[in-house]
C-alpha cells in the first residue's frame, strides 16, 4: 500500500486534464453530459487519456490510495443534483411512495451467496462516513458528507467467486425516458476503502434528487460513475451482454469507462 504523498502526484495531473476537457467543452458553448458526448474531439481525447490513466494512476496511487477528505466546514449547503433527479419509472414511484420500506438491494451474479437486503438491514451494518468532493465532467464540483456500508464488506458477505472481474450497478431510473441507468467498476475500485453505498447525505436521509434510497460513492472516480437509485449489483466477468456493452449508461454514449481523477 502506498502513502498519501503518492496521491498528490496522481490526482492533480488528472484534475488538470479534466479542467482542460471541461474548458474545451465550455469554449464550444456546450453544456451537460449529453452534449459533451456528442463532441467527437472531446470523446477522442478522453479515449486516448483513458488508456494511459488507468495504468498511470494505479501505478502512482496504488490500489488503495485515498481520495482527499475535507473538514465539515467545507461541506456545500446544497449538493447540486444532476442527471436523473426525480425518477418516474412506476416501480420507483411505488417504492418511494412507501418510503422504500419494500425496497431491497440484491447482490447476485458470480457470488457464493446471493443477498437481498432491506434499507433497515443496510443501516444496521458497520458504516463509513466521508466528506469528499464530487467532480462532474460538466465542470462543477460539490463537497458533501456521505455515510453507508463499505462495498468491500458487502462483497465479502456475498463471497465473490474467482471468475468475477467487475461489479455492475443497476439503477431504477430511465435517463432520457428510455434505457435504465447503470454503471460498473472493476474489483480494485469496488474494493477501495472509500467505495461505499451511501444512504445518507450531510447527516440526513439521502434525498431523492441525490439517489434515494441508496447510491454508490466511488471517490476516485468522476460523478457519472456514482450510480444513484440502486436496485442491485451483479458480479460479472464482462459486460458484453449488459445495456450497450460498454459498462455504463454514459459509456454506451461515448464516455470513457475508466474515469479516475
Ligand atoms: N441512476 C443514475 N445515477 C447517476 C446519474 C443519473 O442520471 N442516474 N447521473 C450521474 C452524474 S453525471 C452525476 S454528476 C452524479 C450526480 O449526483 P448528484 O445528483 O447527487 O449530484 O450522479 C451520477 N449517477
Ligand atoms: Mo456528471
Amino acid at each position: 500500500m502506498k502513502g498519501r504523498s503518492d496521491d498528490s502526484v496522481a490526482y492533480p495531473t488528472r484534475r488538470r486534464f479534466l479542467k482542460r476537457a471541461a474548458l474545451g467543452a465550455a469554449t464550444l458553448g456546450l453544456t451537460g453530459c449529453d452534449r459533451l458526448s456528442q463532441n467527437e474531439s472531446v470523446v477522442d481525447t478522453l479515449d486516448l487519456a483513458e488508456k494511459l490513466n488507468l495504468r498511470v494512476q494505479r501505478f502512482l496511487a496504488g490500489a488503495r490510495g485515498l481520495a482527499p477528505e475535507y473538514p465539515a466546514s467545507m461541506i456545500d449547503a446544497t449538493f447540486r443534483p444532476n442527471g436523473s433527479t426525480d425518477p418516474q419509472a412506476s416501480r420507483y414511484r411505488e417504492l418511494a411512495a412507501n418510503d422504500f420500506v419494500d425496497w431491497r438491494l440484491t447482490v447476485d451474479g458470480l457470488v457464493e451467496t446471493p443477498l437481498s437486503l432491506s434499507l433497515a438491514e443496510l443501516r444496521a451494518l458497520p458504516a463509513r462516513t466521508q466528506i469528499t468532493r464530487h467532480d462532474c465532467v460538466e465542470g462543477w464540483s460539490a463537497i458533501g458528507q456521505w455515510r453507508g456500508p463499505v462495498l468491500a464488506d458487502l462483497l465479502d458477505r456475498a463471497g465473490v467467486r474467482d471468475e468475477a472481474r467487475y461489479v455492475v450497478f443497476h439503477c431504477m431510473d430511465q435517463l432520457g425516458g428510455e434505457d435504465f441507468y447503470y454503471e460498473s467498476l472493476d474489483l480494485v475500485e469496488a474494493r477501495h476503502p472509500q467505495t461505499i453505498l451511501a444512504y445518507s447525505l450531510n447527516d440526513e436521509t439521502l434525498p431523492i434528487a441525490n439517489g434515494a434510497p441508496l447510491r454508490l460513492r466511488a471517490e476516485r472516480q468522476l460523478g457519472y460513475k456514482m450510480a444513484k437509485y440502486l436496485s442491485g449489483i451483479t458480479l460479472v466477468t464482462d459486460f458484453d451482454d449488459i445495456g450497450g456493452g460498454k459498462g455504463g449508461y454514459w459509456e454506451d454514449r461515448g464516455y470513457t469507462w475508466y474515469a479516475g481523477i
